[in-house]
C-alpha cells in the first residue's frame, strides 16, 4: 500500500511573516490524515522552514537545485546546500523551469542524479502541453521525460524518486484533468518504470498536479495510480492546503 503524499509548491511567493503565518497555519491544523506533507520553498526560505517545521510533521525541500556539487556557478544552489538546511525533497523539471529556463529531460535527469547522491528525494516532474495532448503525443512526451531519468538514475536508486504528473495545460489555469484522464497518465508512467522494476514501480508514490484543490482532490486521489498531489496556489493558504491533505 502506497503512502499518499501531498507537497507544496509555492513556486516564487512569500515573505518571512506570510511564511509563518502559512506555516502555523499548516502545523495547528494537521491531523493524523494518513498522508506526508511538505512544502517546497523559494531557496532563502528553506531555514525558515528549518526553524519553524523541524518538530513538525511537515517536511520541506526545494523548487530546484545545480547539477553541480560546488564551484563557479553563480546564482546556482548546490543539493549539499539544501541538505545543509534539512531539506528533504527538490523538484526537478518543473513544467515552469522546462518552459521558461529551458531545462532538457537530460539536465532535469543530472538533477535528479545530483539530488540523489546527495540523500535528497528528486520530485521529477513530467507533463504534456496542450498542443502536444491534442497532437496524441502525451505518452511520447511524459514517458520520453520520465525514461531520460530512468536511463541515468542507478537501480539502487530508483525506490528514492518520486514522479509528479503535471499537464501543462492545468498548471495556473485553473483547469483540471478529469481523474480519468489523470489516472491514464499515471498507470503510463507507472507501467514505464516497471519495464526497468516491477516492485518499484508498484511501490513509487507519482503524484498530480495541475490545479489541485479541495474540491477535486477527493476524486482525484481515488484514483489507483493517483498517490497524492503537488500543489500550486491551493497550497498557499492553509485552509486550501490543508483541505487537499484532509482529502486523501
Ligand atoms: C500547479 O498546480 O499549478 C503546479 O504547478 C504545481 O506544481
Amino acid at each position: 500500500m502506497r503512502r499518499k503524499l501531498v507537497i507544496g509548491n509555492w513556486k516564487m511567493n512569500g515573505n518571512r511573516a506570510g511564511n509563518t503565518a502559512l506555516l502555523s497555519g499548516i502545523i495547528a491544523g494537521l491531523n493524523d490524515f494518513g498522508a506526508d506533507c511538505a512544502v517546497c520553498v523559494p531557496a532563502p526560505y528553506l531555514a525558515q522552514c528549518q526553524a519553524e517545521l523541524q518538530d513538525s510533521p511537515v517536511a520541506w525541500g526545494a523548487q530546484d537545485l545545480s547539477v553541480h556539487a560546488a564551484g563557479a556557478y553563480t546564482g546556482e544552489v548546490s543539493a549539499a546546500m539544501l541538505v545543509d538546511f534539512g531539506a528533504r525533497y527538490v523538484l526537478c523539471g518543473h513544467s515552469e523551469r522546462r518552459a521558461y529556463h529551458k531545462e532538457s529531460s537530460e539536465l532535469v535527469a543530472q538533477k535528479a542524479v545530483a539530488a540523489l547522491a546527495a540523500g535528497l528525494t528528486p520530485v521529477v516532474c513530467v507533463g504534456e502541453t496542450l498542443e502536444q495532448r491534442e497532437a496524441g503525443e502525451t505518452e511520447a512526451v511524459i514517458c520520453g521525460q520520465l525514461q531520460a531519468v530512468l536511463d541515468v538514475v542507478a537501480a539502487d536508486d530508483l525506490a528514492k524518486i518520486v514522479v509528479a504528473y503535471e499537464p501543462v495545460w492545468a498548471i495556473g489555469t485553473g483547469k483540471t484533468a478529469t481523474p480519468q484522464i489523470a489516472q491514464e497518465a499515471h498507470a503510463l508512467l507507472r507501467a514505464r518504470v516497471a519495464q526497468k522494476n516491477a516492485p518499484v514501480a508498484a511501490g513509487m508514490q507519482i503524484l498530480y498536479g495541475g490545479s489541485m484543490k479541495p474540491d477535486n482532490a477527493k476524486e482525484l486521489m481515488a484514483q489507483p495510480d493517483i498517490d497524492g498531489g503537488l500543489i500550486g496556489g491551493a497550497a498557499l493558504k492553509a485552509a486550501d492546503f490543508l483541505g487537499i491533505i484532509q482529502a486523501v
